[in-house]
């Protein structure tokens, strides 16, 4: 080879890497004996072995296979039937019909995403799996018509008129000549509608509802609680698989024999289906379902098992790390939750566009069990709407070895700390965290434009210095070493202490907020009375204490808490101390301030 070929193909490996080591090392760590990403301890397939074992991986397998096999045969049909009509038939205005077929490949994923929830709450139809199949469907078709049409370009005629000149009809003609003749483009456009189904998650995340969890979600939402290598195994089968199905299509389509093609064809469904056919079984059909949404890091799978056991059900679970992002769920309406959890200032809010179900207090005898001081609080007078559920301070967590003792929020401002910091990404924990910090003796819960707007002023001369912004696993991130300050909620911190001796909690002297999460069931929830059954299923003394314990968040559980080892009822980052909570104030419905804090907060992270 001469030079300039040699320095070619040195450029080009160059760029095969850049594209390629992500997946690589994302592959190769899913065969780590070692937890973290940052030492090789060893091979192993037990990460493989674990995902097998994963109920909920299992069962979003399952919905994905479900949903890409439904969607991949109508938009095969209906996507061929297109092709071949063009290729039949000239129409006036022909090129333009034909281009709107391409249209929807190059329009935003987000764009098709939400006009389709529009679309589903306009029809009143529930998010669910019929939602997910014809979001699919209507995505896919466009794949199917580009891929057949460009068999049908070449296709000679002179065959389907011999045929015809021989007698056969039609109809006859279409399935003797013209669809076998095409049979390798159909099945090259089916295999990448499959694919495209199999990995799709923005469209997927919009219009999918409760039990309809697509693998990808599974996913998202396991990075979400905390990286574990079980999700780089997920990931690598999943990516395999695709692959092989596209390397099928694309073989397929370049006119291979088939012989040649069944075999990454095969390899790949196999891959997506044994698991299928392996794993545990799914919900039986017509079995009652309980569905959940609630923070995450919020409830143990142990106690959902108890919960199914007890009323022979199942609970699905979504997850969401935000107030807003559960708000946003319930107003744009059909989301089929059963129970949900909001924290007091969202319960407002949700009050006030009536999207809860009323109580039947006569089905909540536990509520006796909840201490008077959190009953009939301002925010639902009577508990007419929701019980409590949770409550903690918001705080900084820090890695003394690295930052010394800490006692204010000014220590998040410091540029000794750049890069080392972690923020929640939430707008009221933010701005209220930068309103304490401003002279004029802000609180959490200001309205007023001009304080807020030079609340959001201050984040942006910190935002250099932040590492990420993170309300899910933040816990985590300090865990890793990847920063040594963070701002975040009690209860994952409290047990990040008892997991590393270095880290250390504290509400800054400055004063601080705290939440009060409660369960609620929303309007139009499909079983209200399961969910009443959970209300009153977690205020047993015996499960709350269990909650606490796993997850410590704070219990507003009076009987709960006397069940509770010392060292968890004595915590203080679980149950401060009187000066502590001297210092914190309860976020509260801001009313029309919401939007502003929405804005700012967008507005801060978008700003470079
Ligand atoms: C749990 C988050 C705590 C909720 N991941 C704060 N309202």
């Amino acid at each position: 080879m001469n030079r300039r070929g040699s320095g070619l193909g040195l450029f080009a490996l160059l760029v095969y890497l850049f594209l390629y080591a992500p997946i690589l090392v994302l592959a190769a760590l899913s065969f780590n004996e070692s937890r973290s990403s940052a030492l090789w301890e060893g091979f192993t397939f037990a990460w493989y072995l674990k995902l097998l074992q994963n109920a909920q991986v299992m069962q979003a397998l399952r919905t994905s296979l479900i949903v890409a096999f439904v969607s991949t045969v109508f938009s095969t049909v209906l996507g061929t039937a297109a092709a071949l009509a063009f290729h039949r038939h000239r129409f006036r205005r022909g090129a333009a019909i034909e281009a709107l077929f391409a249209l929807p490949i190059v329009v935003p994923e987000i764009v098709i995403a939400s006009s389709m929830v529009l679309l589903f709450a306009a029809l009143s139809l529930r998010l669910g799996l019929l939602t997910v199949v014809l979001a699919h469907v209507a995505f896919s078709i466009s794949y199917v018509v580009v891929v057949v049409r460009a068999r049908l370009a070449g296709f000679d005629r002179t065959l389907e008129e011999a045929a015809m000149d021989l007698g056969a009809g039609p109809w006859r003609t279409l399935w003797t000549v013209t669809l076998p003749l095409c049979a390798p483009a159909i099945l090259a456009g089916a295999l990448l509608a499959f694919a495209l189904s199999i990995d799709d998650y923005v469209i997927t995340s919009f219009v999918a509802g409760v039990g309809s969890t697509t693998l990808p979600l599974q996913i998202y939402s396991m990075v979400r609680s905390g990286v574990s290598p079980e999700i780089n195994a997920v990931s690598t089968l999943l990516l395999l698989a695709t692959s092989l199905l596209l390397l099928a299509a694309h073989l397929l389509e370049r006119g291979k024999p088939a012989r040649l093609c069944a075999a990454p064809a095969g390899l790949g469904l196999a891959l997506l289906a044994g698991p299928f056919l392996i794993g545990g079984p799914a919900a039986a059909a017509g079995e009652k379902v309980l569905n959940l949404y609630i923070w995450s890091n919020y409830i143990a799978p142990e106690t959902l098992a108890k919960f199914e056991a007890r009323h022979g059900v199942k609970v699905n679970v979504d997850l969401y790390d935000s107030n807003e992002a559960l708000l946003a769920k319930l107003q744009a309406g059909n989301a089929n939750y059963d129970v949900v959890c909001p924290s007091n200032y969202a319960v407002a809010i949700l009050a006030r566009q009536e999207l809860l179900h009323p109580l039947d207090l006569t089905a909540l005898p536990n509520l006796a069990h909840v201490d008077p001081a959190f009953l009939d609080r301002p925010h639902d007078p009577g508990n007419r709407l929701s019980i409590p559920y949770f409550w903690g301070t918001t705080g900084i967590a820090y890695r003394k070895s690295r930052t010394g003792p800490i006692d204010s929020w000014a220590a998040l401002w410091e540029p000794r700390f750049k890069g080392r910091i972690l923020m929640l990404d939430d707008a009221r924990e933010t701005l209220g965290i930068a309103l304490l910090l401003s002279r004029d003796g802000h609180g959490v819960n200001e309205t007023d434009e001009r304080a807020l707007r030079q609340a959001k002023e201050l984040l942006l001369v910190q935002k250099p210095l932040v590492r990420t912004y993170n309300s899910a696993d933040f816990d985590q991130v300090l865990l890793a070493g990847d920063v040594w300050l963070a701002q975040g909620w009690s209860g994952q911190f409290a047990r990040a202490m008892d997991e590393d001796p270095d880290i250390e909690y504290v509400v800054p002297k400055e004063g601080s907020s705290f939440f009060l999460d409660s369960l609620a069931i929303p309007r139009g929830a499909p079983n209200p009375a399961l969910g009443h059954a959970f209300l009153d299923f977690v205020m047993e003394p015996e499960i709350a204490a269990e909650i606490c314990m796993t997850m410590r968040y704070s219990t507003p559980n009076r009987a709960a808490r006397a069940l509770l080892p010392a060292a968890i009822r004595d915590h203080p980052a679980i149950f401060p101390p009187p000066d502590v909570m001297n210092r914190v104030e309860l976020l509260e419905d801001v009313g029309d301030a919401t939007v502003l804090y929405d804005r700012l907060w967008t507005e801060v992270k978008s700003a470079r």
